[in-house]
């Protein structure tokens, strides 16, 4: 592994769609440089920078005002890079952390400190190695007040999830809506199994997002907007968007963001609904102090 990729749109298109004032990219990561942060000697693809600067060009760019990043698998959990771009947002990003479980409170302070609201519990076995559970919900019952979990997993080990997300004692955002195949429909097996989850407990959230990733029948991703719109509507007060920018480890299509902000209005169809997915949503969960 040691040809660097790039996993984004060079030119991305202006949207057509505007995001209302404040609105939150709540779902963006950054990498490297690589000089000045090193990727993990565990990292499972290798990217080419995609630094702050370059982040926030994208974010003027769409028409949005903030970010929230999230620390991508590539860096392990080594926070610098994700805590550099925070810092250098001018206030206007706050990130999700990836820990050593055996973290103590004193650096999950600085971590605090730094602009971070939440830590990433990630099981796709082709990003990580290993996800233990009974250390992470260790963890998870110790960190700074205010904070939650951001949870990433595929829709085929949900059920196997289940007593572990029961025992988390903290808010929790999953990833991608848990990675549904959005082509059964918004009343298929996997869009139901992720109604139950949400119905379990009421405060869990979840990011509809990644149509690229979601929706293989492509651009302008139907059956995303299909299955999606729905859960959106459903559950307004309970799901935060994102870009996924810079598309971590997407080889085979890079997909445009201009047209990735476009599905907004698709799935959340009136200004209200807009207002909280992008506004009042992320600000509760990242900008709360
Ligand atoms: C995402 C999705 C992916 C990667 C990562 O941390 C990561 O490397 O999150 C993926 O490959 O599906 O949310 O960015």
């Amino acid at each position: 592994m040691n040809e660097r990729i790039v996993s984004w749109h060079p030119h991305p298109s202006k949207p057509t769609f505007v995001p209302p004032p404040g609105a939150v990219d709540a779902h963006c990561h950054v990498f490297g440089p690589m000089a000045e942060f090193p990727f993990s000697a565990k990292a499972k693809y290798l990217p080419e920078d995609a630094t702050p600067e370059m982040l926030f060009a994208l974010r003027d760019r769409l028409g949005f005002a903030r970010n929230v990043i999230v620390q991508a698998s590539c860096h392990g959990s080594d926070n610098r890079a994700t805590l550099n771009a925070i810092a250098k947002s001018d206030g206007k990003a706050r990130g999700v952390a990836v820990v050593d479980p055996a973290i103590s409170e004193a650096e999950l302070h600085v971590l605090h400190d730094g602009g971070m609201r939440g830590i990433r519990f990630n099981f796709l076995k082709r990003l990580v190695d290993d996800a233990p559970k009974d250390k992470f919900l260790e963890v998870a019952g110790r960190l700074p007040a205010g904070w939650h979990v951001v949870i990433y997993f595929e829709a085929d080990i949900l059920e196997g999830l289940r007593p572990f997300i029961d025992a988390i004692p903290v808010p929790l955002v999953v990833d991608h809506m848990g990675r549904p195949d959005v082509t059964q429909g918004p009343d298929g097996p996997d869009m139901r199994a992720f109604r139950r989850l949400l119905e379990s407990r009421p405060d869990i959230h979840f990011k509809p997002t990644c149509p690229d990733r979601l929706d293989l029948t492509g651009d302008p991703w139907n059956a995303f907007a299909k299955a999606v719109r729905p859960l959106v509507e459903d559950y307004p007060d309970r799901c935060i968007w994102g870009t996924d920018w810079p598309h971590p480890n997407q080889q085979k299509f890079l997909p445009d963001d201009g047209h990735i902000v476009d599905m907004i209005p698709r799935i959340a169809p009136t200004a209200e609904l807009q207002h909280k997915l992008l506004v009042a949503n992320p600000e509760r969960l990242y900008w709360a102090d």
